[in-house]
Formats: C-alpha cells, structure tokens, sequence
C-alpha cells in the first residue's frame, strides 16, 4: 500500500515536471514582447526655401490676404524646407497629406479692378493696346510680326533683356508655321508673360508668421512707402491684423506726419521719434512696442532721401541691423518700393537696392499712371524677386495682391467683345 501511494506521488511529480518543462520551452520560443512604442519620426528637414507647411498652421494663415506664403528671393539665407509627403519615411504611418501648397491662399479674383486701374495700359496708346493692334484683323501673321512685337515690348519699358527672353520662348514654343497663326503667337506671349511674372512659383501675400512681425519699406523718394503703409495697414486691419505703423522716415518732418494721417485714417498707433531722431531708435522702440502690446505687424516706414545716394543704402542696412537687434529673425519682409512711371530708371534703382538688403519682395505702385506697364515683367525678370502688390491709385483699397495669371489676363487678356 505504501509502495502504491509512492509510485502515485511519483507519478503525480513527474507529470508536473513534465508540464512546466514544456510551458518554459514554450515561452522560451515566443517572440519577444513589442517593445514600447517608439515616437513617431521627427520630420526630416532640408535645406532649401521655408515653407509654412501646413502642421504650423499660424494664425496668419487664416487670413485670406496675408496667407502662408513662401518668403523667397534669391538673396535669402537658405532655410529648411519640410520634406513633402512623398519624401516622408511609410513608417510615419499616418494617411498622406497632399504637398504644401506654395501658393497662398488669396482672397476672391477681381479681374475687372485690376483691369479698370491698368486702364492706361490697356488703351490704345497702352502696351495692351499696342500689342493687339498687331493682331488685330489678321488670319496670318508676317514674317516682320516679331519685330513688331519686340518694338511694343521694348516701348512698353519690358526691357531689352527680358524683351529677347520672352520672344526667344515664343520662338521656341511655336514651330515654325505657327509664327504666322495669330492665336497661337498671341497665346505663347501671355504664356510666357505669366512665367516671367511668376518667380519661384509665389507671390502676392506676405508671410507674417511671427508675432510681431516686422515689415520694412524701402525705395526712393516718392516712390509711394508712406502711402503703401497706409494701404497695407487698411489690408492688414480688414483681415482681424493689428498694426503699429514705425515713422522711420526721420528726415523729413511732413513725411512723420503723412504717416501720422494714415495712422488717424486707418486706426493704428503710430510711433515717432523727435525731430531728426535716428531712424534706428525709432523702428527700435516701436518693435519693442509692439511685442508688449500684442501688435500683429510693424510696419516701418523710411527715407527715400538722404544728403547723398550711398548715405541712403548705408542707413538701410543700419535699421535692418537695428530691428534684428531689437527681435531676432526681424524684418521679417523687406519690400522695395518702386514707382512703375520711373521706367527703366526705377530698373537701376532697383538694384542698388537688391545689393545693398536681402530684399523678399516689391511693391509697383503707380500702375494706374502709365501706359507702359511692361515694367512688371522687366523688373521682375531683372531682379528675380517676387512682385507682392501692385499700387493702381491713391486710395486706402488701390493696392492690389499680386497674382501672375490674374495680373497676365487683366493686363494682355481680351476683352469678352473681342
Ligand atoms: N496714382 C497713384 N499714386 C500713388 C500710388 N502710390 C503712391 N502714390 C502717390 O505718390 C506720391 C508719393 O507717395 P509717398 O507715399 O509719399 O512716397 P514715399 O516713397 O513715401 O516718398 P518719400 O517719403 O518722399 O520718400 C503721393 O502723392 C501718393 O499719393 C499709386 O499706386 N497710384
Ligand atoms: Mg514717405
């Protein structure tokens, strides 16, 4: 009997042995427990231009006339650019995101406006006019048509350089029968316009991520600073922006006031300085008033006129260094302002100005008053700067967001009587 109950003990432990044997085996076998989530992959960053992609979504974006746009301008320090997502590592897991746009987002089209301020232009007398005069009538163009052209471009202050790139283009686009269809020439000409208008795909809006941010108008004197302030400001107020206006222009006592005026008109603090008071100090104290304030935009004004020309180039840079001290990364956009019935002249004041800043953009004012308006395409071209607004009049809603296609069609598109 107590043999009996042994065996059975016996056997009761080998049988346990056995199955804790075989259940360590078992779990010696499994796959290693996940480990512990890893975070996603920071996104891969390159260099190149800065896009506001869309994960930073800023408040700025919402604004249908100051959207996200991309700062560009071929004098810029390079600065990343978020990978698009077909770069993306698969692993990122998440459904793709279409590509950043880099166009911005606009506000509603309005042809008609920018047609009734390029009035002059489009006239008879204008490069619209001039251009389709040509055209006009004909089923078949001459072998002397693109003489013809090159002397309405070249009139029409398009320059000589940009005048030979556009009809070289139009050269190559069409093969050689279509030189003699008007539609087809009269097509590769807008065609080509556009994509001389159109750099680095972007334009128009400003980019107004940073709070503030500071934007610094420059040009020559009476070019129209002071009044595009007061128009930016009218812009930037319309879409839920709040502005401090900077009266950097110290050397003239009446231009203070002209921004003082704009300031009343528009609603926005302005910030001055004494009588001859350094400009500097002036775009100093108004960014630090701006940061204790909850200002959006700083928009500083400056002089078109000192004692000599290079006096003028010297003193910009000194306020460009001036308003970084005063916030890291400002101006954030430095606009050049250019009078668009100065002609070529306003081509070589241009680039005095592009040597001497990193310029982001530029204003053409004055639109409404010449007839030419090819200096668009001249500039454009010559300085490989983005053209952001158009000025076609006087008053506080006269300044145009710049958008090549709708600025091509107002400017060389037909009329619906045509
Ligand atoms: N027709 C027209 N006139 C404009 C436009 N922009 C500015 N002006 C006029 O051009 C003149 C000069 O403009 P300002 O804004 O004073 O020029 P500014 O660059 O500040 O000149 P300074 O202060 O002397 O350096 C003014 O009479 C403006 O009303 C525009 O787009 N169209
Ligand atoms: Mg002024």
């Amino acid at each position: 009997m107590i043999y009996a109950l042994i065996a059975l003990v016996a056997l009761i432990a080998a049988v346990a042995a056995y199955f804790l044997f075989f259940k360590n085996r078992q779990t010696a076998e499994l796959p290693p427990p996940p480990k512990k989530s890893e975070p996603p992959p920071r996104p891969q960053r390159l260099p190149g231009r800065a896009v506001v992609a869309d994960t930073e979504a800023s408040d700025a974006s919402n604004s249908p006339a100051f959207g996200s746009a991309s700062k560009t301008g071929s004098n810029l320090a390079p600065t990343a650019t978020p990978i698009t997502p077909s770069q993306a590592p698969a692993s990122a897991g998440r459904p793709p995101r279409p590509p950043p746009s880099r166009q911005p987002e606009r506000g509603p089209r309005d042809i008609e406006g920018l047609r009734r301020g390029l009035s002059k232009a489009r006239g008879s007398e204008g490069f619209f006019g001039r251009l389709r005069a040509l055209f006009s009538g004909k089923k078949e163009l001459g072998a002397e048509i693109t003489n013809q052209i090159e002397e309405v471009l070249l009139a029409s202050d398009v320059g000589t350089e940009t005048t030979k790139l556009l009809l070289d283009r139009v050269r190559e686009t069409l093969v050689h029968g279509d030189l003699a269809d008007p539609e087809k020439v009269w097509d590769a000409l807008r065609a080509e316009a556009e994509r001389i208008v159109s750099i680095d795909g972007s334009s128009g809006a400003l980019e107004l991520t940073a709070k503030p941010s500071v934007v610094l108008l420059v040009g020559v004197n009476g070019a129209g600073k002071t009044t595009t302030i007061g128009k930016l400001a009218t812009k930037l107020n319309a879409s839920g922006k709040k502005c401090l206006l900077a009266a950097g222009d110290t050397f003239r006592a009446a231009a203070v006031q002209q921004l003082v005026v704009w300031g009343d008109r528009v609603g926005c603090e302005v910030v001055r300085g004494k009588d001859g008071a350094d400009p500097g100090s002036v775009v100093f104290d108004a960014i630090k008033k701006a940061e204790q304030s909850g200002v959006d935009v700083v928009l500083a004004d400056t002089a078109g006129r000192l004692h000599t020309k290079s006096n003028l180039m010297a003193e910009m840079k000194k306020l460009a260094k001036t308003a970084e001290k005063a916030l890291p990364g400002a101006p954030h956009e430095i606009l050049l302002v250019i009078d668009a019935t100065n002609g070529q002249n306003a081509l070589a004041q241009a680039r005095e100005f592009k040597e001497a800043l990193p310029l982001t953009g530029i204003v053409l004012t004055k639109l409404d008053g010449t007839a030419k308006g090819g200096v668009v395409l001249g500039i454009a071209n010559a300085l490989h700067l983005p053209v952001r607004f158009v000025g076609l009049g006087e008053r506080p809603d006269d300044l145009h967001e710049f958008a090549p296609a709708d600025f091509v069609e107002a400017l060389l598109g037909r009329d619906a009587a045509e």
